[in-house]
């Protein structure tokens, strides 16, 4: 079986790579629904909603200056570089769910942060965006219009920003090989990616430790972490 991928991974021109927490768990950042799950005291999706900002900005602000601090000296593993690395022999689009920038850290030139990113803030009144460049006096941080900034992330219950998200599915459907790592596939919309590059006559392939809710779909199961199984996809583009 892997002999058969490793041909068509040869012969592929684009790979698209969904990637999810578990690959940025090698860096030392906890998953959302693992053993080490996130915030032991809160449950993500109680904190990660809209709802949750408007009732205690605070609480929330609070839990994602500490995720912030804790990616900031964060590095990317093997696993993000192997990624990278892969751009010089084929045409690489990573589609991640993470808010990390880790991939982007790593040389990925072409990410799409779906999910978006926890070192961007904006306004959650007028269209002001800006890098997050340091601290914050107290929170939640005021914009200059006056009203409170908030992390520029998709919460539970919004939408994903249209343009990134049509961009997403013109990959998935365009790829070659779509390689899914380090995601229980879990969330919606992006747990449909997987789909569109099946309909298009794709290869996917996982990368995880454990089985998730469309393994039985994929060609092939790497059951290894990503910082193991992505080194040797790339060998295989290399032999
Ligand atoms: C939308 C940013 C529509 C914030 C995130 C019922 C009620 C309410 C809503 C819904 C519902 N049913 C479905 C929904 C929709 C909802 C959803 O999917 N909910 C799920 C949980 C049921 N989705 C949404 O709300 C989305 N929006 O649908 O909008 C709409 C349209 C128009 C108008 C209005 C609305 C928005 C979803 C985005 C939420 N934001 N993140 C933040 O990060 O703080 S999602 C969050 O979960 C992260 O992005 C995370 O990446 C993502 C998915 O999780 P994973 O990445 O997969 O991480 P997880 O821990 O689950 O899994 C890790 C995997 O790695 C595991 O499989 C593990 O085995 C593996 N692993 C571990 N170690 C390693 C490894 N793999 C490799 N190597 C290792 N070393
Ligand atoms: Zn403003």
């Amino acid at each position: 079986m892997f002999e058969q991928v490793a041909d068509r991974i040869r012969s592929a021109k684009k790979i698209v790579f969904v990637t999810g927490a578990g690959i940025s768990q090698e860096s030392g950042i906890p998953t959302f629904r693992g053993k080490d799950g996130y915030w032991r005291k809160y449950d993500p999706m109680q904190l990660a909603t809209i709802d949750a900002f408007y009732e205690n900005p605070e609480l929330v602000w609070e839990w994602y200056e500490e995720r912030r601090k804790n990616i900031l000296d964060a590095r990317p593993n093997n696993g993000h570089y192997a990624i990278s690395s892969l751009e010089k022999y084929k045409d690489v689009t990573v589609l991640t769910q993470n808010i990390d920038g880790l991939h982007q850290r790593a040389g990925s030139s072409e990410v799409l942060e779906i999910h978006g990113s926890i070192i961007r803030i904006r306004c959650t009144f007028c269209d002001y965006k800006d890098d997050i460049t340091s601290g914050f006096d107290s929170l939640p941080p005021k914009c200059r219009c006056g009203n409170m900034l908030r992390p520029d992330v998709v919460w539970f219950g919004e939408p994903l920003p249209q343009d990134v998200w049509r961009k997403s599915i013109m990959h998935a459907q365009s790829c070659d090989v779509m390689v899914i790592a380090g995601t229980s596939l879990a969330v919606s919309p992006a747990n449909t990616l997987p789909l569109y590059a099946k309909q298009n006559g794709a290869i996917l392939i996982e990368v995880n430790p454990e089985a998730t809710v469309m393994s039985e779909r994929m060609d092939l199961s790497l059951r290894e972490t990503s910082a193991n199984a992505l080194p040797h996809l790339v060998s295989i583009c290399e032999s």
